[in-house]
Formats: structure tokens, C-alpha cells, sequence
């Protein structure tokens, strides 16, 4: 990767500054698989300030492409202050076969009191977060502003996530956290989440859960996993 882009076009270089949190990252990595494979034999990951995300490569069909080249884009929710952005590729056994050098950005952005990041381990699925603040106020993928002075970035439909939610200054109560298998779209295995909350940009407290294909339903909360219910002050 060499450079990011946010949501109005602009582009930040590695070492330069933003003052927009949410920014696309775009790449080319090399298929482990070699030149003449049609699928993508390994996984490829965004490394954010230490926090893995899976992306799905696609062939790479813009421009100068060399053979066995593959390209990516992804969301990225910067942090305030410091961000250090790598890509890594593995092989399909899970060993490291290529990595690029560290990208850092400075992002000129407040704070936040509140992230809370969804991710999953399966291509192509959908995978949701609802988020309930002390009002009673939902943001979902159906309503992104749901909860006034907060933001859920998008909904990921196809695979991996991640979905972020962000509040600079989040309302002192009670919140909860949920998460739905929203659609199979074909895929039979189990899917491992993972949910991220994090406070004042803080460590991150991590929770996991597993969802089998048959609980994927759609608008039905039966199977709901209820992540986390948390105080803010
Ligand atoms: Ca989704
Ligand atoms: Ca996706």
C-alpha cells in the first residue's frame, strides 16, 4: 500500500497527517498460490495498530498488474494520534510469506470515548452489529446514525467486517452491545466473531462467539449473541 483515502477522495501519503477518521486502505499482494492460480491460495490481513483484519483479494484487473498479482480495499477506522497500518499475507497453512513495510499516518482527530469494532472469520456471509445506547436508541445496519452523536461506518454484507461503531463522546448509562447472523450466503461452516470494545482508545476488551450456519436469520432475534452490557460514566 502506499497511501489511504477518505470518504471526500483526499489522499493521506505514508507519513503525513488527516483530520478524517474513516479512510479506505487499497493494496496489491502476491498470490502464494503463484501466477497462473485462479483463486487466492492464503488470507491476506490489514495489521492496524496491532489488530488483525482480514480482507478478501480479488484479481487484479486496474492498471499494470504483474502476474499473480491481487488487490484489496478495506475500511480502516483510524485512531487519534498514531497509526501504524501493514499488510501481511499467509499462506494457506497460516505461515507469513510476505509483508509490507509499516505505513504510519497521524490522524488530527479527537479522542473517542467509545469503539466498538465487529469482525468474523468467513468470506462472503453477513455478519451484523446492533448497538442499543442508554436511551434506547439502536444503531444497526438499517439505521448507521441510530444513536444521535454516534457512527456505525457501514455494513460488510460480504465477509470479514469490520463494522465500527464510534462516539466521541459517548452518553453516561447503560450500553448494549448485540450481534446477529444476518445471512449465510452460502457458507455451511461455523463462524467465529469477534467484538472489540474499546474506551477512551484504550486497550480493547475482546469477546468471541461462535455462530452455526443455522442461526443465521435474518431480522429474527432468537439467536442474537448479547456481547456485552457495559456502564459509561
Ligand atoms: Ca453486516
Ligand atoms: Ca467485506
Amino acid at each position: 500500500m502506499t497511501h489511504i483515502t477518505d470518504r471526500s477522495g483526499t489522499v493521506t501519503d505514508n507519513g503525513g497527517t488527516t483530520d478524517q477518521r474513516v479512510q479506505t486502505v487499497a493494496g496489491r499482494v502476491m498470490n502464494p498460490a503463484g501466477a497462473d492460480a485462479s483463486t487466492f491460495d492464503g488470507s491476506v490481513f490489514v495489521v492496524h495498530n496491532g489488530n488483525r483484519q482480514q480482507v478478501t483479494p480479488t484479481p487484479c484487473t486496474m492498471g499494470d498488474c504483474q502476474p499473480g498479482e491481487w488487490e484489496f480495499t478495506t475500511d480502516l477506522v483510524l485512531n487519534s494520534g498514531s497509526n501504524n497500518i501493514q499488510v501481511v499475507v499467509e499462506d494457506s497453512g497460516g505461515s507469513q510469506v510476505g509483508s509490507s513495510s509499516t505505513f504510519n499516518v497521524n490522524a488530527n482527530i479527537p479522542a473517542r470515548d467509545l469503539t466498538i469494532t465487529l469482525t468474523w472469520a468467513t468470506d462472503l456471509n453477513d455478519v451484523d452489529m446492533h448497538i442499543y445506547d442508554p436511551s434506547g436508541n439502536e444503531a444497526y445496519y438499517r439505521s448507521l446514525g441510530g444513536i444521535p452523536g454516534g457512527n456505525l461506518d457501514l455494513d460488510d454484507t460480504n465477509g470479514f467486517g469490520p463494522e465500527t461503531f464510534t462516539m466521541e463522546s459517548a452518553t453516561p448509562g447503560e450500553w448494549t452491545v448485540k450481534v446477529r447472523y444476518y445471512s449465510t450466503h452460502g457458507v455451511t461452516s461455523e463462524v467465529p466473531v469477534t467484538v472489540r470494545v474499546s474506551k477512551h482508545e484504550g486497550t480493547p476488551e475482546v469477546f468471541y462467539h461462535t455462530f452455526t450456519a443455522e442461526q443465521a436469520n435474518s431480522d429474527d432475534t432468537t439467536n442474537d449473541w448479547t456481547v456485552t452490557t457495559f456502564t459509561m460514566p
